[in-house]
């Protein structure tokens, strides 16, 4: 019998990647997606499995966080042995803007489901993966950071994750569940959401090559992110529950970047040297050189980036690095990608979808590019 996993936010980066790594390893895969004017499937297209199939693989429910019937209901028509809880208003900035939704989906949602698997009395059978995450430690007490480091949350988004990740500490020592967080680092790739701070750069600047948008508008350059690859950061969460307890680890690289390098190395997949100058606000990027072929809108020059203070963000986290050492030891880590090479396989995506809509345009089909960020 295959194991059944059920993942909620499976509609998301995190999501699709553990649905694409759990269905090669046989298991039977739910996910929860909610309802939405638009198709919202875009990222998990390609593994999508016709109902009308007999014995389909994978099967979407309709279901939200916030509703407490709808979760219960799912977790006993499923009878899961894990749950990957990967849904959130995961975006720090937006927290700030819808706080209390953000506390409601990030921190009550996990109760809710925590509750569902005790009184469905599914405690020696579901295995449950929280979504934790480094911005739990915020103004950082201490480098880099570990398993034992002080939370220090700094948003609404992390205040959310500390009840989650203390309830499900809670639960585990309560009930004697096999409850785990994961305390994951930035992690991105080509299917990470357009406004986060690494897709934007690169989808930006492959735009700005193109032709296709003036400018890239940025908060704070400065901002310093330990940043891996979604592909390595999945398989940890499914060896999380692999194990013969539970516990709660760190994943990270071990490597510490700015912002303002994550564009330079941008620039460079599209053969762009840049020349920042200006301080604060006023700070600009222009091209110094072009070489190639991937960027014919662009002359030496150029600007290509401008500070908008509408994406400083009211209390900063200004740094993270973490320690993966246990994670190492007790779970075997071992990255695939390093983040330059990420970078290059974001530009790479980014830069072909730029190219199709660039011929499309010259060719009388303009479609609209959203530069929303
Ligand atoms: P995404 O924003 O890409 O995905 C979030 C998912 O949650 C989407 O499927 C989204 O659905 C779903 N969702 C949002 N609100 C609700 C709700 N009310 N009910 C049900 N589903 C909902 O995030 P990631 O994949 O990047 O991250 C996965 C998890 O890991 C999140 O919990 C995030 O906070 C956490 N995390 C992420 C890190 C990272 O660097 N990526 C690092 C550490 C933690 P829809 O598609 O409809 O919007
Ligand atoms: P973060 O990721 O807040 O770390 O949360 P994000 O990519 O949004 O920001 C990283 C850093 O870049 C700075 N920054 C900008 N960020 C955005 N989004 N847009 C900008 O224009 C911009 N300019 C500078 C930010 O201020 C910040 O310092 C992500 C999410 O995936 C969370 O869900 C997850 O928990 C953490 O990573 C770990």
């Amino acid at each position: 019998m295959s194991k059944r996993a059920l993942i909620t936010g499976i509609t998301g980066q995190d999501g699709s990647y553990l649905a694409d790594l759990l269905l090669k390893k046989g298991y039977e895969v739910h996910g929860i997606k909610r309802r939405a004017s638009s198709l919202n499937t875009q990222r998990i297209d390609h593994i999508y499995q016709d109902p009308h199939e007999p014995n389909p693989k994978l099967s979407l429910h309709y279901g939200d966080l916030t509703d407490t019937s709808n979760l219960t209901r799912i977790i006993y028509d499923v009878q899961p042995d894990e749950i990957y809880n990967l849904a959130a208003q995961s975006h720090v900035a937006v927290s700030f803007e819808s706080p209390e939704y953000t506390a409601d989906v990030d921190g009550l949602g996990t109760l809710r489901l925590l509750e569902a698997i005790r009184f469905l009395d599914l405690e020696k059978k579901a295995r449950f993966y929280q979504a934790s995450t480094s911005e739990l430690y915020g103004l950082v007490q201490e480098v880099p950071q570990k398993e034992a480091t002080p939370f220090y949350p700094r948003s609404p988004y992390a205040v959310a994750k500390l009840y989650s990740y203390w309830i499900t500490v809670n639960y585990r020592e309560a009930y004697g569940l096999y409850a785990c967080n994961g305390i994951l680092f930035n992690h991105e790739s080509p299917r990470r959401g357009e406004t986060f701070v690494t897709r934007k750069i690169t989808r930006g600047l492959a735009n700005i090559a193109q032709g296709l948008e003036p400018c890239l508008y940025m908060g704070n350059i400065d901002a310093l992110r330990d940043w891996g690859h979604a592909h390595d950061y999945v398989r940890m969460q499914w060896l999380m529950l692999q194990q013969d307890e539970a516990d709660d680890f760190v994943i990270a690289t071990g490597l510490q970047y700015s912002v303002r390098e994550f564009i330079q190395w941008s620039a460079k997949e599209l053969g762009l040297e840049l020349e920042f100058s200006g301080e604060g606000t006023a700070e600009i990027a222009r091209v110094a050189s072009i070489t190639g072929e991937k960027a014919p809108a662009l002359e030496v020059g150029d600007i290509i980036m401008r500070i908008d203070p509408r994406y400083f963000r009211p209390a900063e986290v200004e740094t993270l690095l973490g320690d993966p050492t246990k994670a190492r030891e007790k779970l075997g880590w071992e990255p695939e990608f390093t983040a330059r090479e990420m970078c290059a396989e974001m530009v790479a995506a980014d830069l072909r979808d730029a190219q199709r809509h660039a011929f499309l345009k010259a060719n009388g089909f303009e479609l609209p590019v959203s530069i929303e960020s």
